[in-house]
C-alpha cells in the first residue's frame, strides 16, 4: 500500500507533530479515465495500477490526449512524466489491485483479477523486472481468485486476497512464495478476504488484515498476526474492531503499527489504530467516520486517504457538517489531526475518493476515484510536494460601526489548505494601517474586526491575506466616511462598494 517506505529512522518517527513535509497545493500529475486501486513506488518510478484503458496529460478533459494504458502505467516520481513502461493487463475482470516493490527495487509484484498481461496467460499475480519493464518468467503463480494485497520482504512474497489456491496448492486468502514463484510452507487458514499486508521479519510478524472473522480456526476478526515462516497466529486483536469493519491498510515504522479499517452498520469503525510492534498493544485510536483506504507514515506523521466526515472525537479533527475530507495528516505519537487539508471529491466507482498512497524522491501521490481535486478537475491520480504555491482567498469587507475619527471594518477569516495562522492587512487609502494574524479552519472561520483611527472624511479601505508566503489579490474596495472628531452633528455610517469591483466580494469559505 505505501511503497518501500514503510521503514522509517527512529528519530524521525519521534519528531511528532511537525510540519507535514508535502503542500497542499497539487502538483501537475497525469491523470487516469478509471479508478486507481493501487501505487507503488521503486527507484523514482511511481507504478499506477487499477481499473482504467487510458492515461491523459494534466488539464485535458476527458476524452482528451488519451494515451492507452490497460490497468497499468509508470511515471517519473518528480516531473510527473508518463513513461513507456506499460504492460496491458486483461481479461476476467481486468484489474490491477495491489503492488509492492522487492526491498532491493528491482522487481515490482503485481496482484489483482487478470488472466493476461500482453499476450502472455497468467493468473492473478506477477512480476515486473523494474529494469526493463519485462515480465519474469519465473514468479508466474497460478492464483485461484482475486489478490487484494502484496507484501515483499528478502525471503518472501506476501499474497493476500480472495483465492483458495496458489500454485496448485491449497492456501486459505493468504499465501507466500519465494521471490522466484515457489510457494513456501507458510500455511495460515483465512475465512474472507484478506485486503492488507505488512511484514515485520525482526518482530517475527506477519500483519494480516481484511474481512475475516477467523483466522486458524480460532476467532480472529479483522486483523491478526502470524508467524511469517509457518503461518501460525501469534496475536489476535479481540475488543480492537466491531463486526463489518474490515481492515483496508495496514503501514508501520521502525517502533509501531497502524492500520486503516472500513466499517459498515451499528458500532462502525473507520479509522485508524497505532499499535506497539513489540506486544501488539495499542497506543491510540481515532474514530473519524469515513473509511480509512490507505496508510503512509513519513517524517514523524501519519498521511491517510479516506472520506472522513466526523472527527470531532480527535485532538485537532472536525465535527460532521455534511461534508468530506479525503486526505488527512495526524500525529503518529498522539493522532492530533494537523492542519494540512488538501481535499479531493468522492468520484467515481464507490464514490469514496483516493484508495491509495505513496511516497517517492520526496513527492508524495495519491490515486483513487476521484475527478476533483481542491476543486479543480484531475481525475484518479494527484501528487504533493514541497512548495506552497496556493494564496489564501481573500475576504469580503464590510462596515461594522463608525464614531467620530474611527471606522471598525469586519470580515469573516479565510483559510489556507496547509497553514492554520493567515495574516490579515489592512489599507487605507493605499496605505497599510493594521495587520492581524488569526487561525482558521474550513470548519472554523472567525469574525474579525478592526477599528481604525481615521480622518474625518471619505476613505478606501482594502485588505488583502497572507499565508506567509503567498498573498491574496487585494480586496474589493470599501469606501467609508469617517465622522469628524469635535462638536458636530451625528452621521449616519456610510459606506459603498466600487460598483466594478462588487462582484469580486467572496466569502472567505473557498469550498
Ligand atoms: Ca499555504
Amino acid at each position: 500500500m505505501c511503497g518501500t517506505t514503510a521503514l522509517l529512522d527512529a528519530s524521525l518517527a519521534a519528531a511528532a507533530d511537525g510540519k507535514p513535509a508535502f503542500s497542499a497545493d497539487p502538483l501537475a500529475t497525469w491523470q487516469t479515465d478509471g479508478i486507481v486501486w493501487s501505487l507503488a513506488a521503486a527507484n523514482g518510478v511511481v507504478y499506477v495500477g487499477g481499473t482504467f484503458e487510458t492515461v491523459r496529460p494534466p488539464g485535458a478533459a476527458l476524452g482528451q490526449q488519451q494515451v492507452k494504458r490497460q490497468n497499468f502505467a509508470a511515471f517519473d516520481a518528480v516531473t510527473g512524466k508518463l513513461l513507456p513502461c506499460a504492460p496491458a493487463f486483461t481479461g476476467h475482470n481486468h484489474t490491477v489491485r495491489a503492488m509492492k516493490a522487492s526491498p532491493d527495487g528491482r522487481v515490482l509484484y503485481v496482484g489483482g483479477s487478470f488472466s493476461k498481461v500482453g499476450s502472455t496467460r497468467v493468473a492473478n499475480a506477477v512480476a515486473l523486472d523494474t529494469s526493463d519493464c519485462t515480465l519474469s518468467k519465473t514468479f508466474r503463480p497460478s492464483v485461484s481468485a482475486t489478490v487484494r494485497a502484496i507484501e515483499t520482504t528478502d525471503k518472501a512474497i506476501y499474497l493476500g486476497g480472495d483465492f483458495g489456491r496458489v500454485g496448485g496448492q491449497s492456501r486459505n486468502r493468504v499465501a507466500a512464495l519465494t521471490p522466484k514463484g515457489s510457494v513456501l510452507p507458510f500455511r495460515a487458514d483465512v475465512d474472507q478476504p484478506v485486503r492488507a499486508l505488512a511484514a515485520a521479519l525482526s518482530h517475527g510478524r506477519l500483519f494480516v488484515g481484511g474481512d475475516f472473522e477467523a483466522v486458524n480456526g480460532q476467532g480472529a476478526r479483522s486483523l491478526v498476526t502470524l508467524n511469517p515462516t509457518t503461518g501460525k497466529t501469534v496475536l489476535r486483536y479481540p475488543g480492537w474492531f466491531p463486526p463489518l469493519s474490515s481492515v483496508k491498510a495496514i503501514a508501520r515504522d521502525n517502533t509501531r503499527f497502524f492500520v486503516g479499517a472500513e466499517g459498515h452498520g451499528p458500532g462502525i469503525f473507520d479509522g485508524r489504530i497505532a499499535g506497539r510492534l513489540t506486544n501488539g498493544t495499542m497506543v491510540w485510536k481515532d474514530t473519524c467516520r469515513g473509511a480509512t483506504q490507505a496508510l503512509l507514515p513519513y517524517k514523524g506523521l501519519l498521511y491517510s486517504a479516506s472520506h472522513a466526515h466526523d472527527c470531532h472525537a480527535t485532538p485537532g479533527g472536525f465535527p460532521e457538517r455534511g461534508d468530506r475530507q479525503h486526505l488527512l495528516v495526524q500525529s503518529l505519537d498522539t493522532r492530533k489531526i494537523l492542519h494540512w487539508f488538501p481535499d479531493t471529491n468522492d468520484g467515481v466507482g464507490e464514490h469514496v475518493g483516493p484508495r491509495a498512497l505513496a511516497l517517492s524522491k520526496g513527492v508524495l501521490w495519491a490515486g483513487g476515484e476521484f475527478t476533483l481535486v481542491n476543486d479543480a478537475p484531475q481525475q484518479g491520480l494527484t501528487r504533493f510536494g514541497s512548495r506552497d504555491t496556493g494564496a489564501p482567498k481573500v475576504p469580503a469587507l464590510s462596515l461594522a460601526d463608525t464614531d467620530p475619527g474611527k471606522a471598525t471594518l469586519a470580515w469573516r477569516a479565510s483559510w489556507d489548505r496547509d497553514d492554520a495562522s493567515l495574516t490579515y492587512r489592512i489599507y487605507r487609502d493605499g496605505k497599510l494601517v493594521a495587520q492581524r494574524t488569526k487561525k482558521s479552519t474550513y470548519w472554523d472561520l472567525p469574525r474579525m474586526t478592526h477599528t481604525d483611527s481615521a480622518p474625518a472624511g471619505r476613505h478606501r479601505y482594502e485588505i488583502e491575506v497572507t499565508d506567509g508566503t503567498n498573498t491574496s489579490p487585494k480586496s474589493a474596495a470599501l469606501y467609508v466616511t469617517v465622522p469628524a472628531q469635535a462638536a458636530q452633528a451625528a452621521q449616519e455610517p456610510q459606506a459603498a462598494q466600487e460598483p466594478q469591483a462588487a462582484e469580486k466580494r467572496a466569502e472567505g469559505d473557498p469550498r
